[in-house]
């Protein structure tokens, strides 16, 4: 049975048996200070603002007994996965694989690249490392879901522009039905999360939906029970 739920630019039909969420690198190297998205110049407590919307989502989506799966970006200590144009570009005040406060910027295992404490993944949670943008380029994502009949993604985190849109756009293209929230992505930019809100659902969701966290919970009968 579906769960329609209010969002633009047409209602969606959750399913949520078929419905993964997917929380994109929430890691303390994008949300903390000291981080690869500081090293860029970035504010990062705009990232920060989020994290209360998200923790209630997962809270919901938990109790609902939906999959839950967590991306992180990172390298190999070795920098084996990460192309050198990816690491020499800009003029970060921190590369990729150099150290700083949270240990080496984007590698596994550094306290940088851990998801934020906020939202752990439990055990029994999918955690997928990527080595880009997007999350089905080079993981298993797209194995993992197929074998456990996902066909609707709803995706939070960051940034919205990049890893989260990269990601989307990914999955549009093999055949799920995104729903993003809109109050549970953020960038570094504002205009930039407004910019990809309009053109992901535009042209009748081209790319996919865009709806409230309140819409979500509601469909989940979690606005009333979960605080
Ligand atoms: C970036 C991401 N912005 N997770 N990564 O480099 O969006």
């Amino acid at each position: 049975m579906t769960s329609p739920l209010d969002a633009q630019p047409f209602a969606f039909a959750l399913d949520l048996p078929r419905a993964a969420l997917v929380i994109i690198d929430m890691q303390r190297d994008f949300v903390e200070p000291g981080g690869f998205g500081a090293s860029l110049g970035n504010d990062v407590t705009r990232l920060q603002a989020i994290v209360p919307t998200v923790q209630r989502v997962l809270r919901a989506w938990r109790a609902a007994g939906g999959l839950v799966v967590h991306t992180r970006e990172g390298h190999a200590p070795d920098l084996s996965d990460c192309p050198p144009a990816k690491r020499l570009r800009g003029q970060p005040s921190l590369r990729i694989g150099d150290t700083g406060p949270m240990g080496r910027v984007l590698i596994h295992g550094e306290p940088g690249h851990a998801i934020i404490p906020e939202l752990t993944p439990l055990d029994g949670e999918v955690v997928i490392d990527k080595p880009g943008k997007g999350a089905f380029y080079a993981t298993p994502l797209g194995e993992v879901l197929a074998e456990r009949g996902i066909t609707q993604l709803v995706i939070m985190g960051v940034t919205t522009e990049v890893c989260v849109q990269t990601t989307m756009r990914e999955a549009n293209d093999r055949g799920f039905d995104c729903l993003l929230i809109e109050d549970g992505t953020e960038s570094y930019f504002p205009e930039f999360k407004a910019a990809t809100l309009e053109m992901v659902r535009a042209q009748g969701a081209i790319v996919g939906w865009t709806a409230p966290s309140a819409a979500l919970l509601g469909a989940l009968g979690a606005d009333r029970l979960i605080p």
